[in-house]
């Protein structure tokens, strides 16, 4: 049977008790399956086309079809490489990678007779968290930092009935108090990726993309709680285990510089790092100074070969004008960071032009309506009058 497993101390337990973090060292737990508990036949599309290795029983799934993604082929942006793919996340049923590892995770609350569940939430998490959740008839509670979420994703947790508990202060703070309410209760389960439910179902993602393209020589991700990256690497490895790929890609982590703690980690060979106290970038999904899965964060850039890198607010903005104006594909700025993180990359040399590179992004464009004030629009205002129009038109 799959098991719970600390990567930091080696700690394991049965998959029977509700478990987030390791008793011993206090880090978020994995999930583990030994190579015959790894199950090769996939049918079907979508996360669950891969239940054969996620740990709950898919005849009780919550599930609106998450997953099964596109895949492009950048036509402009990834033109000094020998192929740019962009997996877009933001097509995904609430507009984000979250609701692969909801759809899990919600599963597993109702296999565990949870009637609540509750998150801390830069907004993706608590917009997944409130649909799930109303399509499995359980109460969602969202924590959230007061006046930081963008508007797309506040919305989606008000229409879904969401509870919504707004903190004075960042998501470092909201997250705190999620984790000590479920330290001393088992009132509502907590479905943030310290949940090893959610990196389960997240780790999907990396089985979607090698069937399509085999393994690329490097993945671009952002990095905010670093529970996405996480979820990467376990997915590359177990496709690597299942003798679907020879050799693992590298991963390139990117966080916005105002946010950049696993960076700072990263370039100082250091093996902790130091929270950043106020963080910030005006990519409010990976505002986050004080990430719960950095260790892991850590462990599978340097595993895979990768790098961590950082990308300022203004390069973030430029690519998310190029992916939407060049490349057809609007998403929301943290996923931009992943494209800023690939073009930065190329330029000093660290990706190269015989790569093969996928971008993950990871957040739809509509969820964040407000960041495009930030690009020059071509916008007039004109009047009825005969001929208006095809004069603009033909300037
Ligand atoms: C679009 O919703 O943390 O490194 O609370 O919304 O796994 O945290 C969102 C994170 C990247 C970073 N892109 O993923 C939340 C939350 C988008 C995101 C990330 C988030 P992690």
């Amino acid at each position: 049977m799959p098991r719970y497993f600390c990567e930091n101390c080696g700690f394991t337990d049965k998959l029977d008790k509700n478990l987030y973090f390791c008793p011993n060292c206090g880090d978020p737990l994995t999930i583990t399956y030994s190579d015959d508990e790894l199950e090769v036949n996939f049918s079907g599309s979508g996360v669950w086309r891969y239940s054969g290795v996620l740990p709950v029983d898919p005849n009780k799934k919550v599930s609106l079809k998450e997953g099964n993604t596109p895949l492009y082929k950048s036509l402009h942006l990834g033109s000094g490489v020998k192929g740019l793919y962009i997996k877009n996340e933001g097509m995904n049923p609430t507009g984000s990678f979250k609701d692969r590892g909801m759809t899990v995770a919600i599963t597993r609350a109702i296999e565990k007779n949870f009637k609540s569940v509750i998150c801390a939430s830069t907004g993706n998490t608590s917009a997944s968290l409130a649909i799930y959740a109303a399509r499995a008839g359980i109460r969602g509670y969202v924590v959230v930092p007061d006046g930081a979420v963008a508007l797309g994703k506040m919305a989606q947790a008000r229409a879904a009935g969401a509870h919504i508990i707004k903190v004075r202060g960042n998501f470092d703070l909201a997250l705190q108090m999620v984790k000590d309410f479920a330290r001393k209760s088992d009132e509502a389960y907590l479905v943030n990726s310290v949940n090893p439910f959610r990196i389960e179902g997240q780790k999907t993602v990396a089985y979607e993309i090698v069937e399509e393209i085999g393994a690329p020589d490097w993945i671009t991700i952002p990095v905010g709680n670093a529970g996405n990256i996480t979820a990467l690497w376990k997915g590359l490895n177990e496709m690597k285990r299942l003798g679907k790929i020879k050799y693992l890609p590298k991963l390139l982590g990117v966080q916005a510089s105002g946010a950049s703690p696993i960076v700072k980690a990263f370039n100082d060979s250091s093996n902790k790092i130091e929270p950043v106290v106020s963080p910030n970038t005006l990519a409010t999904a990976i505002k986050i100074g004080n990430p719960a899965s950095w260790r892991r964060a850590l462990k599978a850039v340097r595993e895979s070969r990768g790098a961590m890198i950082e990308v300022s607010d203004d390069h973030i903005v430029q690519a998310q004008y190029l992916l939407s104006s060049r490349e057809g594909i609007f998403v929301e700025p943290a996923s931009a960071a992943s494209v800023a993180g690939f073009l930065s990359a190329l330029q000093n040399g660290l990706i190269r032009k015989e790569d093969t590179v996928v971008s993950i992004v990871t957040g739809n464009g509509l969820k964040d309506p407000d960041s495009v004030s930030r690009f020059e629009s071509i916008e007039i205002t004109v009047g009825s009058e005969e001929g208006l129009l095809h004069s603009v038109i033909a300037q």
